[in-house]
Protein backbone atom coordinates (compact mmCIF):
# COMPACT_ATOMS: atom_id res chain seq x y z
CA UNK A 1 0.00 0.00 0.00
CA UNK A 2 2.74 2.31 1.15
CA UNK A 3 4.09 1.45 -2.08
CA UNK A 4 1.16 2.53 -4.15
CA UNK A 5 1.17 6.17 -1.95
CA UNK A 6 4.81 6.59 -2.64
CA UNK A 7 4.03 5.86 -6.61
CA UNK A 8 1.18 7.84 -6.92
CA UNK A 9 3.13 11.25 -5.49
CA UNK A 10 6.06 10.31 -7.59
CA UNK A 11 3.28 10.55 -10.70
CA UNK A 12 1.74 13.67 -9.34
CA UNK A 13 4.98 15.12 -9.62
CA UNK A 14 5.96 14.35 -13.05
CA UNK A 15 8.43 11.96 -12.49
CA UNK A 16 8.83 10.05 -15.74
CA UNK A 17 10.78 6.97 -13.96
CA UNK A 18 7.40 6.26 -11.94
CA UNK A 19 5.17 7.53 -14.62
CA UNK A 20 7.17 4.92 -17.46
CA UNK A 21 7.13 1.61 -14.54
CA UNK A 22 2.99 2.50 -13.79
CA UNK A 23 2.51 2.34 -17.72
CA UNK A 24 4.51 -0.83 -17.41
CA UNK A 25 2.69 -2.28 -15.18
CA UNK A 26 -0.80 -1.27 -16.94
CA UNK A 27 0.58 -2.69 -20.32
CA UNK A 28 1.26 -6.27 -18.30
CA UNK A 29 -2.07 -5.93 -16.95
CA UNK A 30 -1.11 -5.73 -13.15
CA UNK A 31 -4.27 -5.80 -11.64
CA UNK A 32 -2.31 -4.82 -8.42
CA UNK A 33 -2.33 -0.81 -9.98
CA UNK A 34 -5.94 -0.44 -10.53
CA UNK A 35 -6.64 1.73 -7.11
CA UNK A 36 -3.89 3.97 -8.14
CA UNK A 37 -5.29 4.41 -11.81
CA UNK A 38 -8.78 5.04 -9.86
CA UNK A 39 -6.75 7.69 -7.45
CA UNK A 40 -5.02 9.61 -10.29
CA UNK A 41 -8.01 9.31 -12.42
CA UNK A 42 -9.56 11.52 -10.13
CA UNK A 43 -6.56 14.19 -9.88
CA UNK A 44 -6.76 14.72 -13.61
CA UNK A 45 -8.63 16.49 -16.27
CA UNK A 46 -7.06 19.91 -16.30
CA UNK A 47 -4.69 19.11 -19.20
CA UNK A 48 -6.09 19.79 -23.07
CA UNK A 49 -6.01 16.22 -24.25
CA UNK A 50 -5.17 16.55 -28.13
CA UNK A 51 -6.20 13.20 -30.52
CA UNK A 52 -5.03 12.48 -34.05
CA UNK A 53 -5.61 9.63 -35.91
CA UNK A 54 -5.65 9.30 -39.73
CA UNK A 55 -4.84 5.97 -42.16
CA UNK A 56 -1.07 4.51 -41.47
CA UNK A 57 1.67 6.68 -42.87
CA UNK A 58 -0.42 9.51 -43.47
CA UNK A 59 2.00 11.70 -41.93
CA UNK A 60 0.60 11.94 -38.25
CA UNK A 61 4.40 10.98 -36.17
CA UNK A 62 5.66 14.07 -38.37
CA UNK A 63 3.05 16.44 -37.69
CA UNK A 64 2.92 15.29 -34.14
CA UNK A 65 6.89 16.06 -33.86
CA UNK A 66 6.43 19.57 -35.86
CA UNK A 67 3.35 20.48 -32.92
CA UNK A 68 5.22 18.94 -30.14
CA UNK A 69 8.13 21.45 -31.29
CA UNK A 70 6.16 24.54 -31.54
CA UNK A 71 3.99 24.03 -28.19
CA UNK A 72 7.58 23.40 -26.80
CA UNK A 73 8.32 27.30 -28.20
CA UNK A 74 5.32 28.37 -26.17
CA UNK A 75 6.61 26.90 -23.32
CA UNK A 76 4.42 23.97 -22.74
CA UNK A 77 5.63 20.56 -21.43
CA UNK A 78 3.93 17.70 -23.70
CA UNK A 79 3.27 14.25 -23.36
CA UNK A 80 2.64 11.81 -26.51
CA UNK A 81 1.64 8.82 -26.24
CA UNK A 82 1.67 6.47 -29.93
CA UNK A 83 -0.76 3.97 -29.98
CA UNK A 84 -0.18 1.04 -32.10
CA UNK A 85 -2.73 -2.21 -32.40
CA UNK A 86 -0.95 -3.59 -35.14
CA UNK A 87 3.28 -3.99 -34.82
CA UNK A 88 4.66 -6.06 -31.97
CA UNK A 89 7.15 -3.82 -29.59
CA UNK A 90 10.17 -4.11 -32.09
CA UNK A 91 7.11 -3.17 -35.17
CA UNK A 92 8.36 -0.63 -37.85
CA UNK A 93 6.00 1.60 -37.17
CA UNK A 94 6.92 2.23 -33.64
CA UNK A 95 10.92 2.43 -34.65
CA UNK A 96 9.68 5.18 -37.10
CA UNK A 97 8.06 6.83 -34.35
CA UNK A 98 11.17 6.95 -32.37
CA UNK A 99 13.08 8.60 -35.19
CA UNK A 100 10.78 11.09 -36.03
CA UNK A 101 10.75 11.81 -32.42
CA UNK A 102 14.44 11.93 -31.56
CA UNK A 103 15.06 15.40 -31.35
CA UNK A 104 12.42 15.88 -28.37
CA UNK A 105 14.37 12.87 -26.86
CA UNK A 106 16.95 14.60 -24.96
CA UNK A 107 14.13 17.65 -23.66
CA UNK A 108 13.14 17.31 -20.61
CA UNK A 109 9.84 18.57 -21.02
CA UNK A 110 8.88 16.15 -23.20
CA UNK A 111 7.90 12.60 -22.50
CA UNK A 112 7.08 9.80 -25.27
CA UNK A 113 5.52 6.82 -24.80
CA UNK A 114 4.69 3.98 -27.55
CA UNK A 115 2.50 1.48 -26.43
CA UNK A 116 1.37 -1.71 -28.64
CA UNK A 117 0.44 -4.85 -26.26
CA UNK A 118 -3.01 -5.17 -25.14
CA UNK A 119 -2.42 -6.14 -21.45
CA UNK A 120 -5.09 -8.41 -19.69
CA UNK A 121 -7.29 -6.01 -17.52
CA UNK A 122 -8.51 -5.18 -21.09
CA UNK A 123 -8.00 -4.60 -24.39
CA UNK A 124 -5.14 -1.92 -26.21
CA UNK A 125 -7.62 1.05 -25.62
CA UNK A 126 -8.35 0.13 -22.09
CA UNK A 127 -4.40 0.03 -21.43
CA UNK A 128 -4.47 3.11 -23.56
CA UNK A 129 -6.64 5.05 -21.95
CA UNK A 130 -4.88 4.11 -18.45
CA UNK A 131 -2.10 5.04 -19.56
CA UNK A 132 -3.86 8.53 -20.28
CA UNK A 133 -4.77 8.67 -17.09
CA UNK A 134 -1.50 8.67 -15.62
CA UNK A 135 -0.04 11.25 -18.01
CA UNK A 136 -3.39 14.07 -17.33
CA UNK A 137 -2.03 13.78 -13.68
CA UNK A 138 1.35 14.40 -14.11
CA UNK A 139 0.61 18.39 -14.83
CA UNK A 140 1.98 18.49 -18.34
CA UNK A 141 0.91 20.96 -20.75
CA UNK A 142 -0.30 19.40 -23.21
CA UNK A 143 -0.92 15.63 -24.29
CA UNK A 144 -1.15 14.55 -27.42
CA UNK A 145 -1.84 10.95 -28.93
CA UNK A 146 -1.61 9.51 -31.79
CA UNK A 147 -3.40 6.35 -33.45
CA UNK A 148 -3.73 4.88 -36.42
CA UNK A 149 -7.64 5.12 -37.71
CA UNK A 150 -8.37 1.59 -38.69
CA UNK A 151 -10.35 0.05 -35.98
CA UNK A 152 -13.23 0.61 -32.74
CA UNK A 153 -10.43 0.52 -30.51
CA UNK A 154 -8.54 3.49 -31.69
CA UNK A 155 -11.71 5.26 -32.38
CA UNK A 156 -12.76 4.18 -28.54
CA UNK A 157 -9.44 5.82 -27.15
CA UNK A 158 -10.53 9.30 -28.79
CA UNK A 159 -13.32 9.40 -26.66
CA UNK A 160 -9.92 10.12 -23.96
CA UNK A 161 -9.46 13.08 -26.20
CA UNK A 162 -10.85 16.93 -25.78
CA UNK A 163 -10.09 17.74 -29.84
CA UNK A 164 -9.39 15.31 -32.78
CA UNK A 165 -7.60 15.41 -35.45
CA UNK A 166 -8.22 13.62 -38.50
CA UNK A 167 -5.20 13.96 -41.12
CA UNK A 168 -5.87 12.83 -44.64
CA UNK A 169 -3.83 12.64 -47.91
CA UNK A 170 -4.79 14.07 -51.10
CA UNK A 171 -4.42 10.72 -52.28
CA UNK A 172 -6.79 9.21 -49.74
CA UNK A 173 -8.85 12.12 -49.97
CA UNK A 174 -9.83 10.66 -53.40
CA UNK A 175 -13.27 10.18 -51.68
CA UNK A 176 -13.74 11.56 -48.62
CA UNK A 177 -16.48 8.62 -48.19
CA UNK A 178 -13.66 5.99 -47.56
CA UNK A 179 -13.16 7.88 -44.26
CA UNK A 180 -13.49 5.19 -41.95
CA UNK A 181 -17.37 5.36 -40.71
CA UNK A 182 -17.31 7.71 -37.47
CA UNK A 183 -14.27 9.89 -38.09
CA UNK A 184 -16.49 12.47 -39.85
CA UNK A 185 -18.32 12.56 -36.32
CA UNK A 186 -15.71 12.80 -34.33
CA UNK A 187 -12.90 15.33 -35.82
CA UNK A 188 -12.56 18.54 -35.01
CA UNK A 189 -10.38 19.45 -37.12
CA UNK A 190 -9.50 17.96 -40.24
CA UNK A 191 -6.03 17.80 -42.05
CA UNK A 192 -5.09 17.34 -45.34
CA UNK A 193 -1.06 16.65 -44.87
CA UNK A 194 1.28 16.53 -47.54
CA UNK A 195 0.34 19.18 -49.48
CA UNK A 196 2.99 19.24 -51.51
CA UNK A 197 1.39 16.16 -53.52
CA UNK A 198 -1.23 16.70 -56.44
CA UNK A 199 -5.13 17.01 -54.98
CA UNK A 200 -4.71 18.31 -51.89
CA UNK A 201 -6.59 21.57 -53.10
CA UNK A 202 -9.32 19.27 -53.98
CA UNK A 203 -9.32 16.97 -50.69
CA UNK A 204 -9.80 20.51 -48.82
CA UNK A 205 -12.62 21.48 -50.71
CA UNK A 206 -14.15 17.69 -50.43
CA UNK A 207 -13.53 17.56 -47.00
CA UNK A 208 -15.58 21.33 -46.40
CA UNK A 209 -18.33 20.77 -48.28
CA UNK A 210 -18.61 17.08 -45.90
CA UNK A 211 -18.11 19.74 -42.79
CA UNK A 212 -20.57 22.41 -44.02
CA UNK A 213 -23.22 19.33 -45.18
CA UNK A 214 -23.12 17.97 -41.87
CA UNK A 215 -23.07 21.05 -39.84
CA UNK A 216 -25.61 23.12 -41.63
CA UNK A 217 -27.67 23.67 -39.11
CA UNK A 218 -25.11 24.48 -35.90
CA UNK A 219 -26.17 26.83 -33.36
CA UNK A 220 -23.45 29.09 -32.38
CA UNK A 221 -22.39 26.64 -29.36
CA UNK A 222 -21.59 23.99 -31.70
CA UNK A 223 -18.14 24.02 -32.98
CA UNK A 224 -17.62 23.82 -36.96
CA UNK A 225 -14.53 21.67 -37.45
CA UNK A 226 -11.84 23.32 -39.31
CA UNK A 227 -10.28 22.03 -42.56
CA UNK A 228 -7.20 23.05 -43.31
CA UNK A 229 -3.71 22.06 -45.25
CA UNK A 230 -0.32 21.15 -43.78
CA UNK A 231 3.15 19.75 -45.61
CA UNK A 232 4.38 18.10 -42.27
CA UNK A 233 7.68 17.29 -43.65
CA UNK A 234 8.30 20.99 -43.75
CA UNK A 235 6.51 22.55 -40.76
CA UNK A 236 4.08 24.66 -43.64
CA UNK A 237 0.38 24.90 -42.03
CA UNK A 238 1.47 23.77 -38.59
CA UNK A 239 0.93 27.29 -37.05
CA UNK A 240 -2.22 26.98 -38.59
CA UNK A 241 -3.18 23.65 -37.03
CA UNK A 242 -2.23 24.69 -33.80
CA UNK A 243 -4.15 27.90 -34.10
CA UNK A 244 -7.63 26.05 -34.69
CA UNK A 245 -6.48 23.86 -31.59
CA UNK A 246 -6.29 26.78 -29.34
CA UNK A 247 -9.88 28.15 -31.02
CA UNK A 248 -11.36 25.10 -30.34
CA UNK A 249 -10.13 24.70 -26.91
CA UNK A 250 -11.75 28.60 -26.71
CA UNK A 251 -14.94 27.84 -28.05
CA UNK A 252 -15.48 25.56 -25.11
CA UNK A 253 -14.78 28.28 -22.40
CA UNK A 254 -17.49 29.57 -24.03
CA UNK A 255 -20.28 27.39 -23.89
CA UNK A 256 -19.02 25.63 -20.82
CA UNK A 257 -22.57 24.02 -21.30
CA UNK A 258 -21.76 22.69 -24.64
CA UNK A 259 -18.25 21.15 -23.20
CA UNK A 260 -20.02 19.58 -20.27
CA UNK A 261 -22.31 17.66 -22.85
CA UNK A 262 -19.16 16.73 -24.84
CA UNK A 263 -17.15 15.27 -21.82
CA UNK A 264 -20.40 13.34 -21.04
CA UNK A 265 -20.64 12.01 -24.30
CA UNK A 266 -17.17 10.66 -24.74
CA UNK A 267 -17.30 9.68 -20.69
CA UNK A 268 -20.79 7.48 -22.13
CA UNK A 269 -17.99 6.12 -25.18
CA UNK A 270 -15.02 5.00 -22.31
CA UNK A 271 -17.70 3.32 -19.97
CA UNK A 272 -19.55 1.63 -22.72
CA UNK A 273 -16.43 0.58 -23.74
CA UNK A 274 -14.74 -0.31 -20.19
CA UNK A 275 -18.13 -2.63 -20.14
CA UNK A 276 -17.52 -3.85 -23.20
CA UNK A 277 -13.85 -5.17 -22.61
CA UNK A 278 -15.23 -6.67 -18.59
CA UNK A 279 -17.22 -8.74 -20.36
CA UNK A 280 -15.22 -10.29 -23.17
CA UNK A 281 -12.60 -10.65 -20.64
CA UNK A 282 -14.94 -12.51 -17.95
CA UNK A 283 -16.38 -14.41 -20.01
CA UNK A 284 -14.07 -15.14 -23.05
CA UNK A 285 -13.45 -18.90 -23.75
CA UNK A 286 -11.30 -20.59 -21.25
CA UNK A 287 -11.94 -18.30 -18.90
CA UNK A 288 -12.78 -19.27 -15.17
CA UNK A 289 -17.10 -18.81 -14.94
CA UNK A 290 -19.19 -18.72 -12.06
CA UNK A 291 -21.43 -21.61 -11.16
CA UNK A 292 -24.37 -19.80 -12.73
CA UNK A 293 -22.60 -19.28 -16.01
CA UNK A 294 -22.30 -23.15 -16.33
CA UNK A 295 -26.40 -23.23 -14.99
CA UNK A 296 -26.77 -20.96 -17.22
CA UNK A 297 -24.98 -22.86 -19.63
CA UNK A 298 -27.19 -26.31 -19.58
CA UNK A 299 -30.42 -24.50 -19.82
CA UNK A 300 -29.00 -23.28 -23.26
CA UNK A 301 -28.24 -26.24 -24.16
CA UNK A 302 -31.33 -28.22 -22.99
CA UNK A 303 -33.41 -25.55 -24.69
CA UNK A 304 -34.93 -24.80 -21.48
CA UNK A 305 -33.54 -20.99 -21.77
CA UNK A 306 -32.76 -18.71 -25.11
CA UNK A 307 -29.13 -17.67 -25.21
CA UNK A 308 -30.21 -13.98 -25.03
CA UNK A 309 -32.41 -14.50 -22.11
CA UNK A 310 -29.64 -16.45 -20.54
CA UNK A 311 -27.15 -13.39 -21.04
CA UNK A 312 -29.71 -11.58 -19.75
CA UNK A 313 -30.11 -13.26 -16.23
CA UNK A 314 -26.31 -13.80 -16.33
CA UNK A 315 -26.36 -10.28 -16.11
CA UNK A 316 -28.71 -10.19 -13.26
CA UNK A 317 -31.10 -8.55 -15.62
CA UNK A 318 -33.23 -11.51 -16.01
CA UNK A 319 -36.79 -9.62 -15.10
CA UNK A 320 -36.34 -7.50 -18.31
CA UNK A 321 -36.39 -10.65 -20.98
N1 LIG B 1 5.58 14.41 -49.27
C1 LIG B 1 5.32 14.47 -47.96
N2 LIG B 1 5.66 13.45 -47.17
C2 LIG B 1 5.38 13.54 -45.86
C3 LIG B 1 4.74 14.68 -45.29
N3 LIG B 1 4.57 14.47 -43.98
C4 LIG B 1 5.08 13.25 -43.71
N4 LIG B 1 5.58 12.69 -44.83
C5 LIG B 1 6.23 11.39 -44.98
O1 LIG B 1 5.27 10.36 -44.92
C6 LIG B 1 5.82 9.19 -44.31
C7 LIG B 1 4.95 8.74 -43.15
O2 LIG B 1 5.01 9.73 -42.14
P1 LIG B 1 4.62 9.41 -40.64
O3 LIG B 1 4.66 10.69 -39.90
O4 LIG B 1 5.39 8.28 -40.12
O5 LIG B 1 3.12 8.94 -40.83
P2 LIG B 1 2.18 8.26 -39.74
O6 LIG B 1 0.80 8.65 -40.13
O7 LIG B 1 2.63 8.59 -38.38
O8 LIG B 1 2.45 6.73 -40.04
P3 LIG B 1 2.02 5.47 -39.12
O9 LIG B 1 2.23 5.85 -37.69
O10 LIG B 1 2.91 4.38 -39.58
O11 LIG B 1 0.58 5.22 -39.44
C8 LIG B 1 7.22 9.56 -43.90
O12 LIG B 1 8.11 9.11 -44.87
C9 LIG B 1 7.19 11.07 -43.87
O13 LIG B 1 8.45 11.65 -44.09
C10 LIG B 1 4.40 15.76 -46.19
O14 LIG B 1 3.86 16.78 -45.79
N5 LIG B 1 4.71 15.58 -47.51
MG1 LIG C 1 3.05 7.34 -36.72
Amino acid sequence: MDDLDTLYEAVRRGERRAAARLISQIEAGERAVAPLVRRLYQAGGATPVIGITGPPGAGKSTLADRLVGLWRQQGHSVAVLAVDPSSPLTGGALLGDRVRMGRHNADRGVFIRSMASRGCLGGLAGAAGDALIVLDAMGFGRILVETVGTGQNEIDILHHAGSVVIVQTPAGGDDVQAMKAGMLEIGDVFVVNKADLPGADRAVAQLRDSVAFRHHMAGPELWVPSVLKTQASDGSGVVALDAALSAHIAHFKDFPQAWARRQRLRAEGILVERLREILRERYRLGAAKPQRFACALDDVVARRADPYSAALALLGEGGLA
